[in-house]
């Protein structure tokens, strides 16, 4: 089927579509290739609920078959979305990502096997009783088997998983605590969705997924999913590669969430010791929060923008980065719009396209570092 075929059969109104105003020179998906990378974004399935709805919109749809060479579902591969309950799989939402990257030969990316934090877990696994003893390690064991199971074979075309997210406490550096590591040990918890993931799928790459970042006030975090990364390594735990989640604010600690201005030599020297035990690195969740930069738009825009460059450009001279993935393509859609608001209420600006469609200089600034990347085999 050609695109026009396929585009029709999505729903598309073809005039629409060519109503969006492309940036200059090759894809995103075509200068990251050329240097042996993938780019990418996050889409949500839209429809049915409250999630975010970017597959509904036909120039979104657009800019992501434009620009992207991998996609990956934001929240359907979630526990709270996939399972009403410890028997069933709801797996319409992430089936029609899935069908829409087949459609358009894009890859696909999973996230999260194991969001290992009760807060992002489904209230009745929360309140499941596993039992006591031995008995109880093996129940949860079971439970966390069969879903790691069933979902990875739904989705055979998936080649990169996050297999465990967000497990480290950013307070103090712990691994959280939840039904299955009460049940079964934090560690084994962990080793078990691993290892479940790579019987799985053997030839995908498996990665722990964080949000650790280069502004001060990360230094416990860093240090806590360092210590995590060793325990793998040292139990032959078969975990791939860290993804960095990239969520980066500006000088300003109000747009780093409270945290201080980069701190680029302890960032190196963390990205040097990941790399060092033999992970390779993604970027797998990138956008740059513009919260507390002035209302002008130009100015906040060269801002993002400079701050995405600098970063990228760090991130990229690593031969190890293989992956680039933004979090959301248009800024109207991105979680950030309703996570820590501007003061001045307006909108934020912290994707490569702009609520217009337009590409922004976000959009250069990643186009530039794909552009200056190094070349990996
Ligand atoms: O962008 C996602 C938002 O729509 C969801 O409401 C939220 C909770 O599931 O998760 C957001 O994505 C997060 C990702 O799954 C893990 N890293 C942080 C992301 C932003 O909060």
């Amino acid at each position: 089927m050609g695109l026009g075929a396929a585009s029709v059969a999505m729903g598309v109104v073809p005039d629409l579509v060519r109503a969006n105003e492309r940036a200059p020179g090759p894809s995103l998906a075509a200068l990251a290739r050329g240097k042996g990378l993938r780019f990418g974004s996050a889409v949500g399935a839209g429809r049915a609920g409250s999630l975010t709805g970017t597959l509904d919109d036909p120039r979104y749809r657009q800019i992501l078959i434009d620009e992207c060479g991998v996609l990956v579902p934001e929240n359907e591969l979630k526990w709270y979305v996939l399972r009403p309950d410890a028997r069933t799989f709801a797996f319409e939402r992430a089936d029609r990502i899935a069908a829409f990257a087949k459609a358009h030969d894009i890859a696909l990316r999973g996230h999260t096997l194991l969001w290992h934090h009760p807060k992002w877990f489904p209230a009745w696994l929360n309140a499941y009783d596993f039992g006591k003893g031995p008995a109880a390690a093996r129940n949860a064991r079971a439970l966390l088997v069969d879903h790691i199971d069933k979902v990875v074979a739904r989705y055979p075309q998936i080649d990169s998983w996050d297999v465990v997210n967000e497990t480290i406490d950013p307070r103090d550096g712990s691994i959280r605590r939840t039904v299955f590591s009460d049940a079964m040990g934090p560690e084994q918890t962990l080793d078990a969705a691993f290892h479940a993931a790579r019987a799985a799928a053997p030839k995908a790459r498996l990665v722990y997924n964080d949000y650790m970042g280069w502004e001060a006030g990360n230094e416990a975090h860093r240090a806590g999913v360092l210590k995590l990364l060793e325990g793998f390594r040292k139990r032959g735990t078969p975990v791939d590669a860290l993804g960095v989640q990239s969520h980066l604010g500006t000088e300003d600690p109000a747009a780093a969430g409270g945290l201080g201005p980069p701190q680029e030599k302890a960032w190196r020297a963390f990205i040097d010791e990941a790399t060092g035990m033999g992970y390779d690195l993604l970027i797998t969740e990138f956008d740059v929060n513009d919260q507390a930069l002035p209302a002008d738009i130009d100015v906040r825009d060269a801002e993002t923008a400079a701050v995405a460059k600098a970063y990228l450009d760090l991130m990229l001279d690593y031969r190890q980065t293989r992956e680039v993935l933004a979090w959301g393509m248009v800024d109207k859609y991105s979680w950030l719009q309703g996570f820590t608001p501007r003061k001045d209420h307006l909108a934020k600006r912290v994707t490569l396209y702009d609520d217009a469609y337009r590409p922004k200089p976000l959009r250069e600034a990643v186009a530039g570092a794909l552009r200056s990347a190094p070349a990996r085999a």
